[in-house]
């Protein structure tokens, strides 16, 4: 059977079950959109919506680092969309294949790209081993679309979908991630973007020529393994950007003399003081919203702490190949390894013929 079919037949016979729970009429969930589905890791190309004039005015789309933006039905005004939590393969670089969980087909899930004031469905299905939700991180919504589980709903069984509904109303940088089994499930990768453009000029919201976005995420993969430890606390070996590790990040591409904005979010279980080489940038914005312009301050740094997003704007004026990363020297090394000695000091001479002549055996 063909995966697109196997989804809308499980989907079919998953719909109904959740109609009671999300206040959403059974004829619409009979419609249910098609997921769309993506298995490569490469960047997508920026999404605009076709033919669709919706809310507000036309926006510049943002450009996911490794990733893609996820294409919604219009139905009736409503932007619907449609995520499926998934076992999914994610090659981190090439020949790194590991085994996460993530939204239709890849971890991180698709970005989700909507202006200000659009109502947004969205449609949750859930193919994980066990019950999920999700939370959107720094949204106002109604307290019951907080995706909290065992606060504000009963977790999303295995198999059933559940319906979100709000109003995106304020324009800025958001996240998305599982609230039940949260441990376990950013571990193995559960996470996602989410934008919001705004309706109309914005006095703290510039326009840019490049618009860049992408989650920092951890994982615990010994080598030789494909599959994350979930019990790991801090000791996380792979520091990734959007699932992701050099050398199998693509670049973040700037003509000389673009506005280049970089959104930034931290799912991981520490900091990263994310550090850009030959420019200097102003914090525009975070989850709060945007920064107002006087309280903005020029750095090459700037600390995203654990759960925060940190919008950066700068004008790429220095042409060239500059490095960005984490200005923790060990997390820009991957797979790190724990508990091993220094060898500074030891004459190594001979080790490797050793090292051969033991595993020639
Ligand atoms: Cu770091």
């Amino acid at each position: 059977m063909q995966r697109r079919q196997f989804f809308q037949r499980t989907l079919a016979a998953t719909a109904f079950t959740a109609a009671s729970t999300a206040g959403v009429s059974r004829a619409a969930l009979a419609g249910l959109p098609e997921p769309v589905i993506r298995t490569g890791a490469d960047t997508a190309a920026p999404w605009l919506p076709p033919g669709v004039t919706g809310a507000g005015r036309p926006y510049r789309p943002v450009v996911t680092l490794n990733g893609w933006t996820m294409p919604f039905r219009m139905n009736q005004g409503v932007k619907e969309f449609h995520l499926v939590a998934e076992p999914v393969v994610r090659e981190m670089a090439p020949g790194f294949e590991v085994n996460m969980w993530g939204y239709n087909g890849q971890s991180p899930g698709p970005t989700i790209e909507v202006v200000e004031g659009d109502r947004v469905r969205l449609f949750v299905t859930n193919r994980l081993p066990e019950p999920t939700t999700i939370h959107w991180h720094g949204q106002r919504l109604p307290n019951g679309m907080d995706g909290v589980s065992g606060v504000n709903q009963p977790p999303i069984g295995v198999g059933k979908t559940f319906v979100y509904e709000f109003v995106a109303r304020r324009p800025g940088t958001f996240m998305y991630h599982p609230h039940a089994d949260e441990m376990t499930q950013m571990a193995m990768g559960m996470m996602g973007f989410w934008v919001t453009h705004p309706k109309g000029r914005h006095p703290l919201i510039d326009d840019v020529e490049r618009d860049y976005c992408f989650l920092l995420n951890a994982f615990d993969v010994e080598p030789g393994a494909h599959t994350p430890s979930i019990n790991t606390m801090l000791d996380f070996n792979i520091w990734a950007w959007n699932s992701r590790v050099f050398p199998g990040l693509d670049p973040l591409v700037a003509r000389l003399g673009d506005r280049v904005r970089v959104r930034i979010g931290n799912l991981t279980m520490t900091n990263h003081p994310i550090h850009v080489h030959g420019i200097e940038f102003e914090v525009t914005g975070t989850d709060g919203g945007p920064v107002p312009k006087g309280a903005r301050w020029p750095e090459v740094t700037t600390d995203v702490a654990v759960g925060q997003m940190r919008q950066i704007e700068f004008l790429a004026d220095e042409p060239g190949d500059w490095a960005m990363h984490c200005h923790k020297s060990h997390h820009t090394m991957g797979a790190m390894g724990h508990d091993v000695p220094t060898m500074i000091g030891v004459d190594h001479r001979g080790l490797v013929q050793k090292i051969q002549r033991l595993v020639s055996r």
